[in-house]
């Protein structure tokens, strides 16, 4: 029996006001598909049954290098945290699982997976932290940690990650996301070939170590903290990490992580292609890793993605199955709220790019008719899907409009009530 973080009633009357809308929506645009030849069912269908992992680190205000600004009934800790995401996953139905970051969310693996199991929440990705130091460790990470030039600095952050799959085991994760902070901040400070070799082998054995169900998956990231240089700094330093690794190791692309106007969609096709992608942090950005609210700011290039991402699965790419994540962090708005509207983003994109004619769009590529071309992808991005979405999460128990669904339950009300204010400050996290 899952333990509901909203009551049922609540979900019930606030669709209750919503189903007449909805039902007359839905069919319409029924209609108007059904004229594109396209059979709505299937589209819902699909919709329903894309996921996307929350991360815990997410569901309490991030803030930036200049200050935090919590916000009222902040999570006090993973199990706050998991409540937070349950709520997420109770609206949308999109976000079964959670991404947890070790050692913030470090504590008995038992009780987490007896926490997730009572929520009916499950766990994605791992995610190791060698980019900042924990309390009381033996050796700091201010130059660097898989990188570092010194060998017992290298091996605890080794024995880290190893760590991290010991308590992903006992969680039923099945994979390990690595981002290391390592880099320089002069020219100079430090020797390219020589700290990638390092990197290389201290990933070796982490991967050694990988159980054969899992996969390592390395993130790039062009810079930050790290101003000069990154040791992992973009998608072809990764796929180099991944071919060399084996296997269980792939590339992971977060969307905020690459120079601004570089072209995503095509980094995620060249990795589908050799077969190394692992899967997203999904977010926006404007300047750089500004972890901003999936599709907040540029929408077409999240279309862009799925539309890969659509067409490898059309193909039967073999083997592809990347992990859907986010990863925001929220200054402005309350953490759940952006993560519902996150999710439903994701699904949007994904939904558009499912009505993408696959078969015009290969002609007009083959007849080289640019402009036909890309009013197909147009056409498809143009398509208010949103009663696909709602339709999509109704059927499942979710709620016709999540955000003003959350709101009405006074979910943030109560939690406020139970947990004491968080302190303000100077300096985020990430
Ligand atoms: C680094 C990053 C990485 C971390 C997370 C907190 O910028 O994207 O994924 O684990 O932020
Ligand atoms: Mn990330
Ligand atoms: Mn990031």
């Amino acid at each position: 029996m899952t333990d509901l973080k909203i009551a049922d009633d609540v979900i019930a009357a606030e669709n209750e006001k919503r189903a007449e809308a909805l039902t007359s929506d839905y069919q319409a645009l029924g209609e108007t598909l059904s004229r594109r030849g396209v059979d709505i069912e299937a589209i819902t269908s699909q919709v329903a049954e894309f996921f996307v992992a929350v991360p815990s680190w997410g569901v309490g205000s991030g803030g930036t290098r200049f200050a935090r600004f919590p916000g009222g009934g902040e999570p006090r800790g993973i199990f706050d945290k998991l409540d937070d995401c349950a709520v997420i996953h109770q609206l949308t139905q999109a976000t079964p699982t959670v991404s947890l970051h070790i050692p913030w969310d470090k504590t008995d693996p038992k009780e987490l997976r007896a926490r997730g199991d009572a929520l009916g929440l499950g766990f994605d990705a791992m995610n190791s932290n060698t980019f900042s130091d924990a309390l009381g460790q033996a050796h700091s990470y201010k130059f660097g940690s898989l990188s570092h030039t010194d060998a017992a600095t290298r091996a605890q952050a080794i024995e880290h990650n190893l760590e991290c799959i010991e308590i992903g085991k006992a969680i039923g994760s099945k994979a390990l996301t690595v981002w290391i902070g390592d880099g320089s901040n002069f020219p100079g400070q430090s020797h390219f070939t020589r700290a990638f070799e390092r990197y290389l082998g201290s990933m070796a054995e982490i991967y050694e170590a990988l159980p054969d169900d899992w996969r390592l998956f390395s993130e790039h990231k062009m810079y930050e903290p790290a101003f000069y240089s990154t040791v992992v700094q973009d998608w072809g330093t990764n796929y180099l990490i991944a071919d060399t690794l084996g296997p269980k190791a792939f590339c992971l692309v977060d969307l905020g992580h690459h120079a601004p106007n570089t072209n995503i969609e095509m980094i995620v096709a060249r990795l589908i292609q050799f077969g190394k992608l692992g899967g997203f942090h999904f977010n926006d950005s404007k300047y750089g890793d500004d972890d901003l609210d999936a599709g907040a700011i540029d929408p077409y290039r999240l279309f862009l993605v799925f539309n890969e991402l659509v067409d490898a699965e059309h193909r039967g790419v073999e083997g592809f199955h990347p992990a859907h994540m986010i990863d925001q962090s929220h200054n402005v708005t309350d953490p759940i709220e952006s993560l519902i509207s996150s999710a439903n983003e994701i699904r949007r994109a994904y939904a558009q790019a499912l009505l993408v004619d696959r078969a015009a769009l290969d002609g007009y590529q083959d007849e080289n008719d640019a402009l036909m071309a890309s009013e197909t992808l147009k056409r498809a991005y143009r398509t208010d899907v949103e009663p696909i979405l709602s339709e999509a999460r109704r059927r499942s128990g979710g709620a016709i409009d999540p955000v003003a669904t959350y709101r009405a339950s006074g979910y943030r009300q109560k939690v406020m009530m139970e947990r004491p204010a968080s302190v303000s400050g100077g300096g985020g996290i990430i």
